[in-house]
């Protein structure tokens, strides 16, 4: 661990520091004060979706320990905490009027953090989505988008005389591929249009909802996407470089340029026709998306190398890669099977803003699973290994801002261990260590590591 009285490296004045969970995952109380069921709820309770059947039916049970929650947060330090609403908490069956007892959760929850000088940063939608929206296609319908919008301002009436900072959505390629063209997440689609639709109607529902908060007065507005950090195995290989070209269009130039240059790039369209006639895609809805933002969410966790491989099976979270291999970890992975490599979030970094330039950037994820639990005395939990990633991520955050990039904020995934969608709960994500027995919560090192950074503003 670093020394508190010598930090190597310092982070500009006012870098924001906190930490991420997300409704479902964390909250539990599935059917309490009128929440109607979402398609996390379904996917869940179907049997083989999710690792030994887990739901998040009680997950950490945060709906009833938000407040010994926050107090651990204020504990901790942290200077803000980004957490989502839980849609079906507000309108249960995704439209209509509102549940107010769904938006008193939330109410209560700022004022706590608000009370402890903690930052609230809302997320608007985390997967969550009502089931009955789902019934009636989901993300592959435009009404979606409307309702979207409709729901985001219903939340910010409530909240938004004591919240700043609004993110419509987190991570829009996880909804849209994971869910409709790999499965593997609800609503456990397996359909390539299906999926580009809905990239389309969650990028429309973005412009309207931010279209919509802005009229309202939101002057802290933006999105969060997971860019993949994508390179060619052989930078030499011109079929390797076209075969990262067409994943990095498809996982981040089909959402980067529609919100920040206003149109959707002509090799992505031509791609994309190859499984759809785009007729979703009408006149105008680009103007719509490409709606000013003032802080672009970032999560990032883990690299990705391709090759070309003639004769191979495309990647099913990837529709249209046959003959593109996604390359296994060569060095050292996380307990997700997932690549450790800081410099390829300091190159994503840096790449975003070339290209992108003007956005401020905000790390609005950045973590990894690792097992550890308590030792023999049952009060520690020595993460060494998310200590090292930690660091590592940070000093290349560091290394970023160093070169340029506008990087505003860092938000920990995850504050405590919690429901990781298909994983279940055998995945721990958090820096603070959870017994979903007892529902203790423990500070594991990292936690520590994590306060003295915040402390020093550096590492
Ligand atoms: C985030 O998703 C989520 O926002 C958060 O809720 C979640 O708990 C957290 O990360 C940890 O998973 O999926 O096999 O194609 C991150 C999802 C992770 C998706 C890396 C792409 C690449 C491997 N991303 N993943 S694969």
């Amino acid at each position: 661990m670093t020394n508190p009285s010598t930090p190597s490296v310092t982070f500009p004045k006012g870098f924001l520091w906190g930490s991420a969970t997300a409704s479902y995952q964390i909250e539990g109380a599935a059917r309490e004060d009128g929440r109607g069921p979402s398609i996390w709820d379904t996917f869940s309770r179907t049997p083989g979706k999710v690792y030994a059947g887990h739901t998040g039916d009680v997950a950490c049970d945060h709906y009833h320990r938000y407040r010994d929650d926050v107090a651990m947060m204020a504990d901790l330090g942290l200077q803000a905490y980004r957490f989502s609403i839980a849609w079906p908490r507000i309108q249960p069956d995704g439209a209509g009027p509102v549940n107010p007892a769904g938006l008193d959760f939330y109410d209560r929850l700022v004022d706590e953090l608000r009370g402890k000088g903690i930052t609230p940063v809302v997320t608007l939608y985390h997967w969550d989505l009502p089931q009955s929206l789902e019934d009636r296609g989901g993300w592959t319908s435009r009404d979606t988008a409307f309702a979207f919008a409709d729901y985001a301002q219903a939340v910010h009436k409530r909240l938004g005389d004591r919240v700043e900072t609004w993110t419509t959505l987190n991570e829009p390629w996880c909804s849209a591929y994971l869910g409709y063209a790999a499965g593997i997440h609800a609503p456990g689609v397996q359909d390539p249009e299906a999926a580009f639709k809905a990239v389309h109607h969650l990028l429309l529902g973005h412009g309207m909802a931010t279209r919509a908060l802005r009229d309202a007065g939101v002057q802290k507005l933006g999105i969060t996407l997971n860019p993949a950090a994508v390179s060619p195995a052989d930078p030499d290989s011109e079929a390797d470089v076209a075969a990262a070209h067409l994943v990095d269009g498809l996982q981040n130039r089909i959402f980067f340029d529609p919100i920040l240059r206003g149109s959707y790039p002509d090799d992505v369209l031509q791609h994309i026709r190859r499984f759809s006639d785009l007729s979703w895609l009408r006149t105008g809805d680009e103007t719509i998306i490409n709606q000013p933002i003032d802080v672009l969410g970032i999560n990032f966790y883990s690299p990705t190398y391709v090759r070309s491989k003639p004769g191979i099976d495309g990647n099913p979270t990837a529709p249209g890669t046959e003959g593109i291999e996604f390359l296994p970890a060569a060095g050292p992975v996380t307990d997700m099977g997932w690549a450790i490599e800081p410099a390829a979030l300091t190159r994503l970094l840096e790449r975003i803003h070339r290209d992108y330039p003007g956005t401020p950037l905000m790390i609005t994820e950045n973590g990894a699973a690792y097992p550890t639990g308590p030792d023999e005395t049952g009060d520690r939990v020595p993460d060494t290994d998310r200590v090292a990633y930690l660091d590592g991520h940070l000093r290349a955050c560091h290394d970023a801002i160093a070169r340029g990039v506008d990087l505003r904020g860092y938000f920990v995934w995850s504050l405590m261990d919690n429901y990781e969608w298909a994983e279940g709960y055998r995945k721990r994500f958090g820096v603070v260590y959870v017994d979903y027995h007892t529902q203790r919560r423990i500070p594991k090192d990292s936690a520590r590591f994590y306060s003295q950074v915040i402390r020093n503003n550096g590492l």
